[in-house]
């Protein structure tokens, strides 16, 4: 296969080209990246000189580009990664999260069509279904109600993917996967940020009470979900994507400060997010009957691996952690 992956140089489209040259060795992967602050080639060094391994700087808003990069790799799958990915920026600056994961999809798609490409996947996220209370779980059949600016930017691209199939009966897949977390994973978002902050002896910063719940899933198990949607796939469907990995952040946090041997006093309640969903849960039925896939890390399993990555990995987010990112950090959460 040769299969066009945009995003790569992020947390989970570098964790899937990693699964992928590992896997299907002799697959061709072009990464077609913007290197926006989330993108990190030094994500992908180690795989940086595989001759089935091309990198392209571009933006998947560029037609032009992208219909060169497709004639020129004879691609025949594309699975989008592409975006804008924190709710909390995307509170403050909405606009390119429409731009890129809006526009950017479309574009993509009409490339799609014009290609014949065989088979588009676009990695969506349980957010576009807005929140649940305190039981139940998010099905394909859930109503979308996103209540971000980045979750209603990918509801928005999974209506145009689905018009996309219906209209011009491009073979097309959505996954909705629940939060993800692992190596690589950029230290704005909760986990990564709790065991850097933490091992930096920083506060770490709980929004509201705490009691929100997410549904963690190890990125790897998302890669291998991924790789079977895109295999084996039904055209038009959508996969829901979770490991029935429930927990309050707080919860979590204490866990993570348990293993890393540090005091629960590091905890800061800060100002609640606005909008802030209350619990994520996801049902995998579908995947799990259809498709045959299942979670092999553990909550636990997945937490220990990750900790100590971020140990043995310092180099990695202290670069991060002392740049640009620095800015964004104080305007955020003030000096603390
Ligand atoms: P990320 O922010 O770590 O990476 C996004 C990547 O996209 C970066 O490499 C960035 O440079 C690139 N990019 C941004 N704008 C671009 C553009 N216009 N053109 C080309 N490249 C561009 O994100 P992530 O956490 O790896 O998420 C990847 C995808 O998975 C996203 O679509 C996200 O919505 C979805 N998702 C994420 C999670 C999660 O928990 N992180 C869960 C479910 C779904
Ligand atoms: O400093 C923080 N304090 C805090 O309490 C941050 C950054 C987050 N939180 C809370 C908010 C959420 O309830 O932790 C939870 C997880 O937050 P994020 O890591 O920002 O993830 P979330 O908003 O749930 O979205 C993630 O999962 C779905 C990804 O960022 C999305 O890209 C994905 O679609």
């Amino acid at each position: 296969m040769k299969l066009l992956v945009t995003g790569g140089a992020g947390f989970i489209g570098s964790n899937f080209i990693h699964y992928m040259m590992k896997n299907y060795p002799s697959d061709t992967i072009i990464n077609f990246d913007l290197l926006t602050y989330a993108g990190n080639l030094e994500n992908l060094e180690d795989i940086r000189k595989n001759p089935n391994y091309h990198f392209v700087h571009g933006n998947i808003c560029n037609d032009e580009l992208l219909d060169y990069v497709i004639d020129q790799f004879a691609v025949d799958a594309i699975v989008n990664f592409a975006a804008e990915s924190h709710v909390d920026r995307s509170i403050t600056e909405p606009g390119v999260f429409i731009k890129t994961n809006v526009l950017g999809t479309q574009t993509l798609l009409e490339v799609a069509k014009n290609k014949h490409i065989h088979k588009y996947l676009q990695v969506s996220t349980d957010e576009v279904y807005g929140t649940l209370g305190s039981t139940g779980y998010f099905k394909e059949t859930t109503p979308l109600a996103p209540n971000s600016p980045y979750a209603s930017s990918k509801a928005s691209a999974d209506l145009v993917v689905r018009a996309y199939y219906e209209t011009y009966g491009i073979n097309t897949n959505i996954t909705r996967c629940s939060n993800n977390y692992g190596p690589y994973h950029f230290p704005e978002k909760l986990i990564p940020l709790i065991i850097t902050n933490a091992l930096e002896n920083k506060k770490l910063p709980v929004y509201g009470d705490g009691k929100n719940v997410r549904d963690w899933l190890y990125v790897e198990d998302h890669c291998r979900a991924i790789d079977l949607v895109l295999h084996r796939g039904k055209p038009g469907e959508v996969y829901n994507v979770g490991g029935h990995h429930e927990m309050r952040n707080i919860d979590l946090i204490e866990l993570i400060l348990d293993k890393l041997h540090k005091p629960n006093s590091l905890i800061k309640h800060v100002s609640d997010r606005p909008g802030h969903d209350r619990r994520y849960a996801i049902d995998p039925t579908k995947i799990t009957t259809e498709l045959g896939w299942h979670p092999q890390f553990t909550l636990e399993q997945g937490l220990n691996k990750t900790i100590q990555w971020y140990q043995t990995h310092m180099e990695w987010w202290h670069k991060i952690k002392s740049g640009s990112y620095m800015d964004y950090y104080k305007k955020h959460y003030g000096s603390s």
